[in-house]
């Protein structure tokens, strides 16, 4: 069993967009410069915010921080985005997710501008993307895809059953594997599928993405099968200086002797979605000064 060590593979890749930014930087050009708007204050995406721009001051990149009161209303939200999609100096940024019970979330990712959306979660780009066309990829999606990629693990021609149907997560993950030149025969489970642990039997490479842990157990697993772990779920744990663990969706103990790959939970898929995040925000740079799109 390979652990896939998602926060190594991660500082790599942010090695790389670190050399990027010091050639731009070389060559008289400004740093990529992120937004990230937070409303409200729910501790895990505070937390994950902090992650952002944390990598963000990693890398060389600007980073902006926009945090708005829980009683903003959609309108205060909607004219923030708009001022971000006008304002040249950012390259891109994203709208921290989920949003609180009065803001309608679709109307907020469809307002971004489709060109800052580094996200990738604005129906055009998940249009593109679907269509195999140049577009912003989801950054969880690609993350895994490029851990995959740098381990060395092939696809093509595997049985990737992915657990969880989300538009930020599920849905675009069955869509890359599926792409030509991923080549991967795609199954999608959800909270209606029926028998599927017979389903995950038959998998080689499975990718679950619920938030529910212990649901991926050990029973499930054929031998050499890879596990992606995308779960992050908080368990109260007063012995640990957080007061809470994180844990992923797989039984990991019982799991993991089973498996050729596994990623751990921390340490796995979180870090790579931040560096795909910054990947988007390079791109997006490039793609602004040089007049792409
Ligand atoms: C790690 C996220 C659910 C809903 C909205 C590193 C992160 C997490 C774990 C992180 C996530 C999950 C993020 C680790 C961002 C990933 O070391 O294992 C980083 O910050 N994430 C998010 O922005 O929104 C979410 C999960």
């Amino acid at each position: 069993m390979t652990l896939l060590d998602g926060k190594y593979v991660s500082n790599q890749i942010r090695d790389e967009i670190k050399s990027c930014v010091s050639s731009l930087l070389s060559a008289g050009g400004k740093a990529p410069h992120l937004a990230v708007i937070i409303v409200g204050h729910d501790p895990a995406s505070e937390t994950y915010v902090a992650n952002k721009l944390k990598a963000c001051e990693q890398v060389g990149f600007r980073a902006t921080k926009i945090a708005l009161p829980e009683t903003i209303t959609e309108q205060q939200l909607l004219s923030y985005i708009d001022s971000l999609n006008h304002d040249d100096d950012i390259d891109g940024f994203i709208v921290q997710l989920p949003l609180p019970g009065h803001i309608d979330e679709t109307k907020v990712i469809e307002a971004i501008d489709f060109r800052k959306d580094v996200d990738g979660f604005h129906p055009i780009n998940v249009g593109r993307m679907t269509l195999g066309f140049s577009s912003f990829v989801p950054a969880t999606p690609s993350g895994i895809v490029e851990l995959l990629r740098r381990y060395g693990i092939v696809v093509a021609g595997k049985h990737c059953v992915v657990v969880g149907r989300s538009n930020i997560v599920g849905k675009p993950v069955a869509t890359l594997l599926m792409q030509k030149g991923m080549d991967a025969t795609v199954t999608i489970c959800h909270s209606q599928t029926r028998d599927l642990k017979a389903l995950c039997l038959a998998a080689d490479i499975i990718i679950t993405a619920v938030g529910q842990p212990g649901l991926l157990t050990a029973d499930m697993v054929k031998d050499g099968a890879v596990v992606i772990d995308v779960g992050i779920t908080r368990v109260d744990d007063p012995l640990s200086p957080k007061g809470y663990h994180l844990r992923g969706d797989a039984d990991f103990d019982a799991v993991a002797p089973k498996c050729s790959f596994i990623t751990p939970v921390p340490g796995g898929v979180g870090p790579m979605t931040i560096t795909m995040l910054l990947k988007n925000t390079l791109q997006a740079y490039h793609n602004l000064h040089n007049n792409n799109q």
